[in-house]
């Protein structure tokens, strides 16, 4: 299966995604090729519809210590259900859709998630960290929400500028 990471301002990227039902091959071989996707574009998340697979999926390798990603640390959530929000952290965030901005986002610190593994196996997990943060960004694309949503107006006045700046200089490169 041959995925492409679609970038900001594809509309796609818009869309709400489906619950999964079925946990049959298909879905395996999506997460198979997500992941290798994932890892050699140095992200530690994503979401199918990243890809253009609208189903509730995602992918999480949190780096450890030394800044590794070992794939038994990856962690994969199928119709991810968040509940019991605490807190509130800002982290400077970044996203394989919008390449080359970071920018600081404000998020819950603390988050339970209810969801399936690729099995159909009903988990749940407690997160606090990087780890809560890359859940809730994950999870916004789900619903079709960027990071960059969550900018005040004049922060994204200055970002749809600066983006468009790129965009016109990639295409001339
Ligand atoms: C904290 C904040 C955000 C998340 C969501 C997951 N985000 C990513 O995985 C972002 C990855 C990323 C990787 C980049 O590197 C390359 O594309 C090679 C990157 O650099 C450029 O676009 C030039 C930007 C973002 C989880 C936790
Ligand atoms: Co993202």
């Amino acid at each position: 299966m041959h995925l492409k990471i679609l970038e900001y301002p594809d509309k796609t990227l818009r869309e709400k995604s489906v619950a999964v039902e079925k946990f049959d091959a298909l879905l395996h071989n999506m997460l198979d090729a997500m992941y290798p996707l994932m890892i050699q574009t140095n992200g530690i998340g994503l979401a199918g519809i990243q890809v253009g697979i609208t189903k509730r999926i995602l992918l999480l390798n949190i780096p450890d210590e030394d800044g590794e990603q070992p794939k038994e640390n990856l962690i994969e959530m199928i119709n991810p259900v968040i509940s019991n929000k605490k807190g509130e952290t800002t982290y400077q965030e970044g996203c394989l859709s919008v390449p080359s901005f970071y920018e600081d986002i404000n998020r819950f610190e603390s988050i339970s998630v209810n969801y399936q593994d690729r099995d159909g196996n009903t988990t749940f997990l407690e997160a606090d960290g990087l780890l809560s943060i890359a859940i809730q960004h994950e999870h916004d694309h789900l619903e079709g929400i960027l990071f960059i949503d969550k900018l005040s107006s004049s922060r994204r006045r200055k970002f749809e500028k600066e983006y468009k700046k790129m965009l016109k200089e990639k295409k001339t490169s």
